[in-house]
C-alpha cells in the first residue's frame, strides 16, 4: 500500500506493546496561543497575575470556544485517529484540566491510577489524547501513566467480563493497583512541552499529580469511541485480540 501514514510502523507498534505513544511537538503554535487565549479568558484571570488565580479547578462544565476548536476535532489528530481506527473512532469529547500550584506541599508519585469510562456513567471508548498549553516540568502536575498496564486491564476484562460495565468497582477488596502493571516501579511523568500529545489505549491506568511548581498546569484532554459505542454486545464483548477493533 502506497498510501500516507502519519505513524510509522515504529510508533504503531510501540502504541500496542506499552499502550501510550508520545507525539512531541504535534500541535501548531496558532492551535495553542487560542486554547491560552479562550482557557485564561473564561477563568477571568491571566498567566501574568497569580495573586488572581482560582485555587482549584476553574473549568467544570467548559465548552470550547468555538466547540469545533476542541482538542479532539483538531486536524493534527483526525488522520491519526483515522489510521488507527479505519474510521470506525468518532470523536467524544473531553475537557481541559487545570493542576493549580501548591507549593507548600511535598510531591509524590501517585500510588495507582485509574481508567477511565466510569466517572459516572459507563462511557467506553477506545483511545485518549492529552496535551499541555504550557510546558511541564517534572513535580509541575503531570498526567501519569503505567506503561504496558492496558494488557493488565485486558486480561482482568478477560476473566471479568461481566465487570466491564463498572462493577469491578464494587467487588469486595477491589483495589486500582489491580490495573497498574507494576505498582512498585510507578508510573511515568509525561514531562513534555505545550503541543507535545501523549496518545493512551483507553485500557491504560493513569492519573493526574501534584504541582509544586510555579505554573498551572493546564492539560486539555480527548477521548474518541467506537461508532458502536451504544450496542450492547459491542460494549460487553471483551475480544481475545485487544486490537480486534482496530486496524492495526
Ligand atoms: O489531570 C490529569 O492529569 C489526569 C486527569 C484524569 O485522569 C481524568 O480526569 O480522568
Ligand atoms: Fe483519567
Amino acid at each position: 500500500m502506497a498510501s500516507y501514514a502519519p505513524l510509522s510502523n515504529n510508533q504503531v507498534s510501540h502504541f500496542k506493546t506499552f499502550g501510550f505513544l508520545i507525539l512531541e511537538n504535534l500541535l501548531d503554535q496558532a492551535s495553542i496561543d487560542h486554547w491560552r487565549q479562550q482557557i485564561w479568558r473564561e477563568l477571568e484571570t491571566s498567566l501574568e497575575t497569580p495573586e488572581t488565580w482560582p485555587k482549584q479547578g476553574g473549568l467544570d462544565g467548559y465548552q470550547y470556544d468555538p466547540p469545533e476548536s476542541a482538542l479532539v476535532h483538531h486536524p493534527a489528530l483526525t488522520p491519526i485517529i483515522q489510521q488507527l481506527g479505519g474510521g470506525a473512532f468518532v470523536p467524544s469529547g473531553g475537557i481541559p484540566i487545570i493542576r493549580w500550584p501548591e507549593q507548600d506541599k511535598s510531591w509524590q508519585m501517585p500510588q495507582s491510577g485509574h481508567i477511565d469510562a466510569y466517572g459516572g456513567r459507563w462511557l467506553p471508548f477506545m483511545i485518549g489524547a492529552t496535551t499541555y498549553l504550557y510546558d511541564v516540568e517534572p513535580s509541575g502536575g503531570a498526567f501519569i501513566f503505567w506503561p504496558g498496564s492496558h494488557h493488565t486491564a485486558h486480561r482482568y476484562f478477560l476473566e471479568n467480563s461481566t465487570h466491564v460495565d463498572g462493577s469491578f468497582l464494587r467487588t469486595k477488596n477491589f483495589s486500582w493497583n489491580l490495573f497498574c502493571d507494576n505498582p512498585e516501579t510507578g508510573g511515568k511523568e509525561f514531562v513534555a512541552r505545550a503541543g507535545d500529545v501523549v496518545l493512551w489505549h483507553s485500557y491504560l491506568t493513569h492519573d493526574g499529580s501534584m504541582n509544586i511548581n510555579d505554573s498551572p498546569r493546564i492539560a486539555l484532554f480527548a477521548r474518541w469511541h467506537h461508532h458502536r459505542r451504544r450496542a450492547p454486545a459491542f460494549r460487553y464483548e471483551i475480544p481475545e485480540d485487544l486490537w480486534k477493533y482496530w486496524v492495526i
